[in-house]
């Protein structure tokens, strides 16, 4: 534990007082160096920067992500980052505790993160509901990532002291209009899904490898559930692995373009560019028509 506690405090990691409800992994500034974001429950939220060299310097203040836009400090409990936008740098949703709403910081791309939450649905989609467990998905494989959140009060006398808030609300799926946008499609997921519970854990996985993302929800004091996502395939999206072979660290950082050519029953039906700030990495593509052929065309670094 010592030993835990020193190396902690050596790499700049050591803070006693937060709660750490939730963590992430995500490279916010774009060196190629995986960072750190940590929800802290009604404490201000992390964010430590990789200084390279096994150390971090915590930095949610001047990124605009401790606080909310009012300077309070929220209930962060799951936490997620993903590049819901294509804007080449990851965003981030933090659920928050009701009448707080959900955070939904976007990267401005110069260390900034702006609260896009109170001007979106997502706002108004979160504000009376206690989100847990939350993250970026795909789910109907258009290549451009959904959100879900786990919903469910702590106080069960809570409807009867607040006449707005719901002990057992339903879990929030929310779609991703593609153009920073985001509209709650809960209803339209199946009256299951739809159902109020106190949900707290969540994950998701391809359980029957048909391609599309689906989801287990934990529940307090209650069973997990297991979401069959029947659907979501519909698009016929090909996930593609880029592997880039780096000699050098800062090889990481760079972007790469693959440009492929695809067919569908012997005729070209798409050039495809997958780009990507990552060595190794997968992306759902989308067409609609049966593939035939995939041809790699073209490979090459870029200039972020
Ligand atoms: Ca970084
Ligand atoms: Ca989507
Ligand atoms: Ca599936």
């Amino acid at each position: 534990m010592a030993n835990s506690k020193t190396r902690r405090k050596k790499a700049g990691l050591y803070d006693p007082i937060s709660k750490g409800l939730g963590i992430t992994v995500l490279d916010y500034n774009g060196d190629g160096w995986p960072d750190l974001l940590i929800a802290n429950d009604t404490q201000p939220n992390k964010l430590y920067l990789n200084n390279r060299n096994g150390t971090f310097t915590e930095n949610a203040i001047p990124a605009g992500m401790a606080f909310s836009e009012d300077g309070v400090a929220r209930a962060g409990m799951g936490v997620d980052a993903a590049d819901y936008d294509r804007s080449g740098k990851p965003s981030v949703i933090i659920s928050n505790f009701s009448n707080q709403m959900m955070s939904l910081y976007h990267n401005e791309g110069n260390g900034l993160f702006v609260d896009e939450a109170p001007r979106s649905s997502i706002g108004r989609a979160s504000l009376l509901t206690l989100g847990f467990a939350c993250f970026f998905f795909d789910y109907d494989l258009d290549g451009w990532p959904d959100i879900f959140v786990a919903n469910g009060h702590l106080d069960s006398d809570i409807e009867r002291i607040q006449k707005r808030i719901q002990l057992s609300p339903a879990a929030a799926l929310i779609h991703n209009l593609r153009n920073g946008k985001f509209e709650q499609v809960t209803a339209s997921a199946g009256a299951t899904f739809a159902t109020p519970r106190v949900a707290r854990g969540a994950a998701y996985a391809d359980i029957d490898n048909d391609g599309d993302l689906d989801l287990l929800i934990t529940t307090n004091a209650g069973p997990a559930l297991l979401f069959r996502n029947d659907g979501g395939n519909r698009n016929h999206a090909l996930r593609v692995k880029l592997r880039v072979q780096v000699r050098t660290a800062t090889a990481l950082a760079r972007w790469y373009e693959l440009n492929m050519t695809v067919k569908s029953s012997g005729r070209c039906c798409a050039a495809v560019p997958v780009i990507s700030h990552k060595a190794n990495w997968c992306s759902p593509l989308v067409w609609t028509k049966n593939i035939s052929s995939v041809r790699p065309d073209h490979m090459a670094e870029r200039e972020n």
